[in-house]
């Protein structure tokens, strides 16, 4: 069944994943970024900024930008890496995993450019398998080394959930785990909360994270659950009303209604052999929750 492609208002080519529960996504070959994923009511999960610029260079404000092969300005590349600011292209070959010839996945490819090499001189092959099912959103990234010598990277996968009120969010799993404050010269603490609640910005990457982390939207009673395999850190960010204005891509208010719950390999960056593979693996979900009436244990979403 050949994919659904079409062109958004800038002309750049976009994949609309369907299932037959009636959610959908929607995937930009720009930067391989999933834009949206909408629930069976036709509810938007993820977060767009209200001035995103959807046409490059820069990097579209929202959905899941992907950060490779950097995190932060923690090298010599532009924050979060190029992949994100790069027209990535359909892969025809994404062996070892099975063809997706089907309206609910597709497969994405980012190979060095000549470009890329002067700025990174490493040769790689990024892919990304994108995958909608009832209920679950599904990203199955993978890093080849196509060089001839080792090199190493940092990755994540940068969710911009979609909240209803970001005084009303708390984050589940992330409790007595260390982490890096970029708003304290990433110096490392310890988090002492028993959850992340939002009264001002927050810029941390949490270490050595389980892979089940819970992000509770109190008033919409959705628990969104994030499950992800070889990516140990956790970045969570919210600018809040300051930071928010800097950022000419943010609209005013639309920290209220966002949170960046990222999967991520930061602290220990990914080391490849010539010619080795390296593959990760995130599902986003939703659980309805009324927290509120202590119906919704999050260990047991979290543990489930
Ligand atoms: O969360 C890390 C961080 O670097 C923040 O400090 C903030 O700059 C955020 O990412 C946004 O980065 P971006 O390049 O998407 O504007």
């Amino acid at each position: 069944m050949p994919l659904n492609i079409v062109h958004n208002a800038n002309g750049l080519p976009r994949i609309i994943l369907t299932e037959p529960g009636g959610s959908s996504a929607e995937v930009l070959l720009y930067g391989g970024q999933v834009v949206s994923w909408k629930n069976n009511r036709r509810e938007e999960l993820l977060f767009m900024s209200s001035k995103a610029i959807l046409k490059p260079p820069k990097a579209i404000r929202g959905g899941i930008p992907i950060c490779f092969p950097q995190f932060g300005n923690l090298g010599s590349l532009e924050q979060h890496g190029f992949a994100r600011n790069r027209l990535w292209a359909l892969d025809s070959n994404p062996s070892p995993l099975p063809p997706a010839n089907n309206q609910s996945s597709v497969d994405l490819i980012l190979k060095s450019t000549d470009e890329d090499l002067k700025a990174w001189p490493r040769s790689f092959e990024l892919r990304l398998r994108v995958s909608l099912s009832a209920g679950k959103l599904t990203l199955i990234p993978r890093v080849r080394n196509t060089d001839g010598k080792a090199f190493s990277f940092m990755f994540a996968l940068r969710n911009y959930f979609s909240v209803s009120d970001i005084s009303e969010v708390r984050v589940e799993g992330l409790e007595t785990l260390d982490y890096f404050d970029n708003l304290m010269q990433r110096e490392r603490f310890t988090e002492q909360a028993d959850a992340i609640t939002f009264d001002g910005e927050v810029d941390r990457v949490y270490l050595s994270t389980p892979t089940k982390i819970a992000i509770i939207d109190h008033e919409k009673k959705r628990t969104f659950v994030l499950q992800k395999e070889g990516l140990p850190d956790a970045v969570v960010w919210n600018p809040w009303d300051r930071k928010a204005k800097a950022l000419p891509d943010f609209g005013y208010e639309d920290y209220k209604t966002m949170l960046c719950v990222d999967s991520a390999a930061i602290e220990n960056p990914i080391i490849l052999k010539p010619f080795e593979e390296w593959k990760c693996r995130q599902e986003l979900s939703t659980v309805s929750s009324s927290y509120c009436s202590g119906q919704l244990d999050p260990r047991k979403v979290l543990l489930g």
